[in-house]
């Protein structure tokens, strides 16, 4: 007779549902996106969309994209970018910028992503430069072309850089 193992069968089946059930109740208390994405993913590149307030990034000044991660093999790897390379990004301005990574970064080892500022003088006469980033979005491509937001704030400004103090914001991923 099979009656010893529908008791089995049952419990198992209750088992699914019940992880079934945990699972979205993961889901719906995770804060963020990341939940919704295959931690083991690739991640290809960044892509960085940064909107400019009432003072502007000067020409000869820096912005740079800083990511680092953890690698397969447990390093911890820290990348940069320069994201506009001297070049004036004015008042209200909107810039995207892709930030290709190295290969072999899942979405799960994701550490952190940050923008580094860097004032520059474009004749000795100048002052330091200040910059207002008002608006900043910055989504991970994946290996299968998805795009998911990982880093969302905006205020005005959301953070001022200045040419001595706060010049580097980070956000954790
Ligand atoms: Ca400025």
């Amino acid at each position: 007779m099979n009656t010893t193992r529908t008791p089995n069968t049952y419990s198992r089946r209750f088992v699914a549902a019940l992880s079934a059930t945990l699972a979205l109740a993961m889901l719906v208390m995770t804060p963020g996106q990341a939940h919704a994405v295959d931690g083991d993913r690739l991640v290809t590149h960044l892509r960085i969309r940064i909107i400019t307030g009432s003072d502007d990034l000067r020409q000869a000044s820096n912005a740079f994209a800083e990511f680092s991660y953890t690698a397969l093999d447990g390093r911890y790897v820290s990348v940069s970018q320069n994201m506009n390379y001297g070049a004036n990004w004015p008042n209200g301005s909107t810039r995207t910028v892709e930030m290709e990574l190295p290969a072999n970064v899942l979405y799960k080892n994701m550490n952190e992503f940050a923008i580094r500022f860097q004032s520059g003088q474009s004749n000795p006469f100048e002052t330091g430069d200040n910059w207002n980033l008002n608006d900043i979005r910055v989504s991970v491509v994946l290996d299968d072309g998805t795009e998911t937001v990982v880093v969302q704030d905006s205020g005005n400004p959301y953070h001022r850089f200045k040419s001595d103090v706060n010049t580097r914001r980070a956000w954790a991923l």
